[in-house]
């Protein structure tokens, strides 16, 4: 995923600054006994200062450099990053931190000059310029503060995100105990990766296959599409829609033998909120069902409602089965 950078607070910022400033400013003074005490006090305040803000515009540029620019998240990101920040702040606080490094440059040039054009004697001037530089630049961070610790807040929200790679990604929906883990589990193996999702409680699983060229993502979702959407709360509504961004192919399996009104109606509230992507349904389970004649009025009473998707026939447990599904699938990627 993105890289974050260091975000340093602004009274850590402040205290590595002027420390760092410190002992650069002694090691001058110490240079060498042979060099005039002023001359060595006046190169200790310029190294003072070139210290300072070196470390000031070397952070906060790596900062503004490093932190990923709100417009090139990808979607789904976005969408989870929407949950819990306001993306106009995210975008002003940035600009607090490249106004700061504006005014440390332009302040730093316009003390060095001083410094530089003071004569060595006038001690006092110099240390009243160097304090100044230290004065104000403490200021400018202080005034980005609230910024700074926003930026902190946005890049722990961040650090939590899915690590969700950028392939094609087959979604799985339906109720609890229809078998959408074991589909996922005999299709991709036992590699099945754990993500934690932000905001909510729920995990995501993930799995891989890759048939032939292509490697293909696999997403169970637990909790977040199997139930109807007016039992969320926001953030699980925003982890749902994020999963919009993601699905390339829908598969919503359903279980013959548990509620099918239910299912029925959950199916046709996915396929309204995820417009988009291709569906397949794939009744799963048939190994339990005796009478054929079942399946076929379950799968008649589907087309009645809808030609919008394929409706396949499988066994979760049986690897041929599951196979053929998704070879299903691969075709509608
Ligand atoms: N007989 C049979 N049992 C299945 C099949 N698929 C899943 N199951 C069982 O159904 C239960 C629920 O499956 P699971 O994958 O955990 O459902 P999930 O809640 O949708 O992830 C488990 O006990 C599975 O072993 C199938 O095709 N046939
Ligand atoms: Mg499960």
């Amino acid at each position: 995923m993105f890289k974050l950078p260091y975000v340093p607070s602004a009274d850590g910022l402040i205290e590595k600054t002027f420390s760092r400033g410190r002992k650069e400013a002694k090691k001058k003074r110490a240079a060498s006994p042979y060099i005039p005490r002023e001359t060595r006090k006046k190169r200790a305040e310029e190294e003072r200062v070139k210290a300072i803000s070196g470390i000031i515009l070397g952070d906060l540029k790596a900062v503004i450099k490093q932190f990923p620019s709100y417009d090139q998240l990808p979607p789904f990101y976005r969408e989870l990053l929407d949950v819990r920040i306001d993306k106009d702040k995210y975008k002003k606080s940035l600009g607090a931190v490249q106004w700061c490094v504006n005014n440390t440059e332009n302040l730093k040039n316009k003390i060095l000059k001083k410094i530089k054009y003071s004569k060595r004697t006038e001690t006092d001037k110099i240390t009243g310029l160097s304090k100044e530089f230290m004065g104000r630049c403490a200021s400018f961070i202080k005034q980005i503060s609230g910024d700074l610790d926003r930026l902190i807040e946005i890049k722990e929200t961040m650090r939590n995100f899915p690590d969700i790679e950028k392939q094609p990604t087959l979604v799985i929906a339906g109720f609890t105990n229809v078998g959408k883990s074991t589909f996922l589990r005999t299709l991709t193996g036992s590699k099945v990766r754990v993500a934690v999702y932000p905001f909510t409680t729920q995990e995501i699983y993930i799995g891989h296959v890759k048939p032939k060229y292509l490697k293909y993502q696999i997403i169970d979702t637990p909790g977040l599409l199997d139930r109807h959407i007016v039992y969320r709360n926001k953030s699980e509504l925003q982890a749902i829609l994020a999963m919009k961004h993601l699905a390339d192919v829908l598969l919503f399996i359903i279980d013959p033998t548990g509620n099918l009104e239910e299912q029925f109606s959950l199916l046709f509230e996915i396929r309204e909120k995820f417009s988009s992507p291709p569906m397949i349904v794939a009744i799963n389970k048939i190994d339990l069902i005796d009478d054929r004649k079942n399946l076929d009025e379950i799968e008649n009473k589907l087309l009645k409602n809808s030609n919008e998707f394929k409706i396949m026939m499988m066994c979760a447990n049986d690897y041929e089965s599951v196979l053929k599904v998704f070879k299903e699938a691969e075709k509608l990627f």
